[in-house]
């Protein structure tokens, strides 16, 4: 019995805390899993028993704390998965881990025009020019990687990564709000949204009863889902 606990949010909206929990699911690690609803009264309190950052994902293994989900993906590579979470070459793994620093650091438009709602779908939303040259940006390292490095598998760099883990909440949400993809890119979302972990983590999502109204948009068009 694995004494892994990893704390997360709401799956309908908690990006930070899918990355985390789909690495974990895809790579067969077991582990319990403790959802704190996010934005209420109690949400500070229920996350600072934790000496953490009081966000999620914290991963807990035993005694361990480790928190941020960055840290999480790599501890769990390291740990449980021989470090094979980032790719095997040294080119492809710089690559891999700067443009996850670069999602960890970055994308704020895309971030906050387009938060991550697994129940809903939406189209014709006004972006910024900010969030548009984001979303070119994103799709352009997505092209690289399938070109360059992703021979091997569906994923951007052939085999599963961490680069996967870290990018797959941009892949929901280019679906989710319909941003214009071709070739490498759209092939590459459609492997994301085919991907188990994800359906599970998508179906669990749209069950859940909540509403934090600062994820939720009103400027675009809500499509039947
Ligand atoms: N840098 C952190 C960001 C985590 C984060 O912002 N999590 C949000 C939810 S997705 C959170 O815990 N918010 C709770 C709060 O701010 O009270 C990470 O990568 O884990």
């Amino acid at each position: 019995m694995s004494g892994l606990t990893l704390v997360i949010g709401n799956k309908n909206y908690s990006s930070w805390s899918l990355r985390a929990w789909v690495f974990m699911r895809h790579n067969e690690i077991e582990f319990q899993e403790r959802r704190v609803v996010l934005s209420t009264e109690t949400t500070a309190r229920e996350l600072s028993e934790y000496g953490s950052d009081s966000k999620v994902p914290v991963l807990m293994d035993g005694d361990l704390v480790v928190w941020d989900s960055l840290s999480i993906l790599e501890y769990i590579s390291e740990k449980y998965l021989g470090s094979n979470g980032w790719p095997h070459e040294a080119d492809a793994r710089a690559m891999a881990r700067s443009m996850s620093s670069e999602m960890h650091s970055s994308f704020p438009g895309v971030r906050n025009e387009l938060p991550m709602n697994c129940r809903k779908k939406f189209q014709n939303g006004q972006l910024s020019p900010k969030a548009e040259v984001e979303i070119e940006r994103i799709k352009a390292l997505w092209r690289k990687c399938r070109l360059e490095y992703g021979r091997d598998g569906e994923w951007l760099f052939g085999r599963y990564s961490i680069a996967d883990a870290m990018f797959a909440p941009v892949a929901l949400r280019f679906a989710g709000y319909s941003i214009p993809l071709d070739g490498a890119e759209e092939a590459y979302v459609t492997s994301v949204l085919a991907q188990p972990s994800i359906i599970e983590w998508m179906e669990a999502g749209k069950l859940e009863k909540e509403i934090i109204d600062e994820d939720e948009v009103e400027s675009w068009q809500e499509l039947a889902s």
